[in-house]
């Protein structure tokens, strides 16, 4: 007997200091991520919108009321049953139309369904009154993305498509995280997110190009199917800033898992900040590209575009470093042939080393042309047009 005592009280001690190792390692690997799942999550997401509170009351609400009902009615099962067993001399009763039993068993469940449906209706009324919104966002869903277009309200005519990010596909095709690496945002990373300002009414319009996806957001107690040729809408009210997480939330094909859905709630001034680098963006990209530029502002143009793309390679010198080429005092930049360095823009180099940027526009890339061909100790006095870029690109 004491021997296995023994055996019992050391396999426990065992097991207790495994998962203690095990745990200490999970929580090293992985953390909650705000706004999005936790570590072992047991209850829901904690409630950003008034919405999601009232759903997590209903549940709880409901949770507790069946509960008593449950032990209530077993409790006097159990209890009659035993106390009226034939064992102690009980004899069945024979009773026909009880009126009383017959009023009694109406009317409590109907009390108890009308405990249930008041407040559960009024939130399900309150979750589809999309009217008087602030923001009006339609949400596309796509295999395997998510498109975003600002329909009405500050913002309007902003448009952009939101995808996984491409390290995290990496990381998936490889099988995880690599061991010992905290990816707590694993698989809910984009490139760009959904931005909304804090304590305005946003109404989230859902459909969707190929197959039917769903628009999903736990934190702010929102879920709504997007189908193909129809529209439906949702909406929410965040009350707190920060970033949220959701998925796809219907079963949309091979890569259903791979097109999360990031919220960013921020202040009215950075919403009001965020909507005006939107907007010049977009005209950025709408640049007349027959447009005659002086040598001064293409260079000047050039400049932000070199800033923003090049520098984190070629340095901010345009000394380059290693196997990444300088530009300053480059031939093919210095060349007066200028589709030399076009070509390289437009096309890439090394096999990638130096990635293609035909995604800039004609003006961005004339513009950086021009700067990497007047800066430095690169002063040709060459001016590159967005034209020739675009008699480049038809070729
Ligand atoms: C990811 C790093 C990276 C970025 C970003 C990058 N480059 Fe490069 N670039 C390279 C590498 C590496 C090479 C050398 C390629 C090769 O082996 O031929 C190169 C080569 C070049 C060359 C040819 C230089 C020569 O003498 O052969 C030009 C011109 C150039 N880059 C311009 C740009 C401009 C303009 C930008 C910004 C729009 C840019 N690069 C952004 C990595 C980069
Ligand atoms: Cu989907």
């Amino acid at each position: 007997m004491k021997m296995i005592w023994n055996k019992l009280t050391s396999l426990l001690s065992r097991t207790a200091l495994v998962s203690g190792a095990w745990l200490a390692t999970a929580a090293h690997a992985v953390n909650d991520l705000p706004g999005g799942p936790a570590v072992r999550q047991l209850n829901l997401a904690p409630p950003v919108t008034k919405i999601a509170e009232e759903q997590q009351w209903l549940h709880w609400f409901m949770l507790i009321l069946c509960t008593v009902i449950f032990i209530a009615v077993f409790a006097v099962m159990f209890y009659s049953i035993w106390k009226h067993r034939k064992s102690v001399g009980h004899k069945a009763a024979n009773f026909h139309e009880s009126v009383v039993v017959e009023v009694i068993w109406t009317i409590v469940p109907f009390v108890i369904v009308i405990l249930m449906a008041l407040p559960a209706t009024k939130v399900v009324v309150a979750l589809k009154d999309t009217s008087n919104a602030d923001l009006t966002i339609k949400a596309t869903g796509m295999q395997w993305k998510w498109g975003y277009d600002y329909i009405k309200g500050e913002g309007e005519g902003i448009s952009f498509v939101s995808t996984l990010d491409s390290s995290h596909r990496a990381m998936s095709n490889a099988g995880g995280p690599p061991k010992g690496q905290a990816v707590d945002d694993y698989l809910l990373k984009v490139d760009n997110a959904l931005v909304v300002p804090v304590n305005k009414k946003v109404r989230i319009i859902t459909t969707a190009n190929d197959v039917i996806h769903a628009f999903m957001v736990p934190a702010f107690g929102i879920k709504q199917d997007a189908i193909p040729g129809f529209v439906r809408d949702t909406w929410f009210r965040a009350e707190k800033t920060g970033d949220f997480y959701g998925q796809c939330a219907e079963l949309c094909g091979k890569e259903h898992a791979y097109m999360p859905i990031h919220v960013k709630v921020v202040t009215a001034e950075q919403y009001a900040a965020w909507v005006d680098g939107e907007r010049k963006k977009a005209a950025a990209k709408l640049d007349d590209p027959t447009k005659v530029w002086t040598l001064e502002d293409i260079v000047k143009r050039g400049e932000r575009v070199y800033a923003a793309n090049c520098a984190a390679c070629h340095q901010a010198n345009g000394k380059g470093a290693g196997p990444i080429k300088p530009l300053d005092g480059s031939a093919i930049v210095l060349d007066t042939d200028h589709t030399k360095q076009l070509n390289i823009l437009l096309n890439g180099a090394g096999n990638g080393a130096m990635p293609s940027w035909k995604q800039l526009s004609d003006t961005d890339l004339a513009a950086v042309a021009s700067y990497t061909k007047n800066n430095w100790s690169n002063k040709t006095g060459q001016l590159v047009q967005p034209s020739e870029v675009v008699a480049l690109r038809a070729k």
